[in-house]
């Protein structure tokens, strides 16, 4: 494409995240399947050290191509990048996040069980907590607390029919990601609210799947689908109570700042 090489500029390096990522399987199979990306690496590391290389990147107009998604603050921050068209649609167009609880949660703690039922919000709400919590710097269970605060009618809304515990233990599984830092914290105060003493586990995609289907954990509200987290939810189908989609209108794919002049994955060269 023209005068200036981006996929050799870039080293066919594609900067990744965590190698436990879904995001991170899912590049796998884009490179694959793309022969524009034949011969490209997916530099795995972790999101901080993407988001340093981003940085750099566009302080120096420097082509890059990141694996992307949002809700996340770095769209806020950098409002000039853009998603690559994936025409063979590996990323999907979409993606919800969905809660997945433990089977027999319903009958043995059902007040829990009915308001992660319940729980539903939007994206302007998860990125309002995540926003909140990178420019004040407090923690993200502080900045949970003032969010629910501040949102009584959505709480109102997550605990309608729920009855107050006394100390009954719940434990929220979860990615380390601020995205599901933001919505665990927000679930596990509500549900401390009623009464519940909550634990949340930060742990790799696949383990969160894990210990939900083995039982070790009650629920998960960090479950990327379709796409994102395809591979994890089919190997654990039937072993886990799917309540649906907590939020709408996430994303993913692959991420470059609007000064390239390429719109798909299929401008990018093996
Ligand atoms: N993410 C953010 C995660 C889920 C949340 C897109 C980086 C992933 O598994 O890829």
């Amino acid at each position: 494409n023209g005068e200036v090489n981006y996929s050799e500029e870039v080293e066919y390096t594609i900067t990744g995240i965590e190698p436990g990522a879904g995001i991170t399987v899912t590049t796998e199979k884009a490179i694959e399947e793309y022969d524009s990306l034949s011969g490209w690496e997916l530099e795995q590391a972790s999101t901080a050290a993407m988001v340093t290389q981003l940085d750099e990147a566009i302080a120096n107009k420097d082509p890059i191509v990141v694996t992307g998604w949002n809700p996340h603050w770095k769209f806020a921050k950098y409002p000039d990048l853009k998603y690559l068209d994936d025409p063979k649609g590996i990323y999907g167009d979409v993606e919800v996040i969905k809660t997945l609880a433990r089977l027999g949660l319903e009958e043995e703690k059902p007040n829990a069980y009915k308001l992660i039922e319940q729980f539903n919000w939007e994206v302007e709400d998860m990125e309002g907590i995540m926003y909140d919590a990178q420019e004040s710097g407090d923690e993200v269970a502080e900045v949970a607390k003032r969010w629910i605060e501040d949102h009584p009618d959505k709480v109102a809304e997550w605990t309608e029919g729920v009855e107050d515990v006394d100390g009954e233990a719940f434990e929220i599984v979860s990615t380390p990601w601020d995205s599901e830092r933001a919505s665990a914290n927000v679930v596990a105060e509500a549900l401390t609210q009623k009464g519940y003493d909550v634990t949340i586990t930060p742990v790799d995609v696949a383990v969160v799947f894990e210990a939900v289907a083995n039982g070790d954990a009650d629920a998960t509200v960090a479950a990327w689908m379709p796409m994102t987290h395809k591979d994890f939810y089919e190997k654990f189908e039937d072993e886990f109570v799917d309540l649906g989609a907590n939020l709408e209108g996430a994303k993913i794919g692959l991420v470059v700042p609007e000064y390239m002049d390429i719109d798909s994955i299929e401008d990018l060269e093996p």
